[in-house]
C-alpha cells in the first residue's frame, strides 16, 4: 500500500475523461488499495483515480469512517454507472483536489450505481444522502468534472479569482 500524491486544480489531468478498466486484476486492486490509503490519510470520504493521476474509471468511497473512528469500510467501484436517479439533495461540498474551498451543490438524492467490485464481480449499490452525493462527485471526476462546474458562473468566477491570488502569492 502507498499514499499517493493528490493532484490539485488547475492540473489538466483533472479535466480529462478517464478510460474504463477491462478487468479488475491485481494491478487495479493495487490501485484501489493505494487510493483507499491515500483517501484515509487525506481524511477524505471519497477519491477517484484521476485525482492520483491515473486516468482509469475507478472510485473509492467511505462515508462512515468519519463517524465510526477506526472502522474502515471502503467501497470500491470500477466502471461505475448510475442506472437510476431521483430526488434532489443540496450539500456543501469540498474536494481534495480543490483545497480550502466549499460550495453548495444540488445533486440526485437517491441513486443506483452499477459497476465491478474489487473482485471483478458485478456490483449494484443503492445510495442516498451523503453516500449518493459522494458517488456522484467521484463519478464526475471520471468525466473530468469538478464540483465547481456545478456552481453558478458568478461563484465560479469568485473562486477563480481566489485561485489566481493564491498562485500569485506563491
Ligand atoms: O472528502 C471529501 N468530502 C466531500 C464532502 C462533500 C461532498 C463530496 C466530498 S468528496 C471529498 C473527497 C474528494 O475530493 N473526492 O473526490
Ligand atoms: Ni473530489
Amino acid at each position: 500500500m502507498a499514499i499517493l500524491p493528490i493532484l490539485t486544480v488547475p492540473d489538466r489531468r483533472l479535466k480529462q475523461v478517464s478510460q474504463p478498466v477491462t478487468l479488475v486484476d491485481d494491478a487495479v486492486r493495487q490501485l484501489m488499495d493505494d487510493m483507499a490509503e491515500t483517501m484515509y490519510h487525506a481524511i477524505g470520504i471519497g477519491l477517484a483515480a484521476p485525482q492520483v493521476g491515473v486516468l482509469r474509471r475507478v472510485i473509492c468511497c467511505d462515508v462512515t469512517h468519519a463517524q465510526n473512528g477506526d472502522e474502515k469500510k471502503p467501497v470500491f467501484i470500477a466502471n461505475p454507472v448510475i442506472v437510476h436517479q431521483e430526488g434532489d439533495i443540496c450539500w456543501k461540498e469540498g474536494c481534495l483536489s480543490i483545497p480550502e474551498y466549499h460550495a453548495e451543490v444540488t445533486r440526485y438524492s437517491h441513486i443506483v450505481v452499477q459497476g465491478l467490485d474489487r473482485d471483478n464481480q458485478p456490483l449494484e449499490l443503492k445510495a442516498t444522502e451523503l453516500m449518493a452525493v459522494c458517488l456522484q462527485h467521484e463519478i464526475d471526476h471520471l468525466n473530468g468534472k469538478l464540483f465547481i462546474d456545478h456552481i453558478s458562473a458568478l461563484k465560479r468566477s469568485i473562486f477563480m479569482k481566489k485561485l489566481k491570488k493564491k498562485k500569485d502569492e506563491a
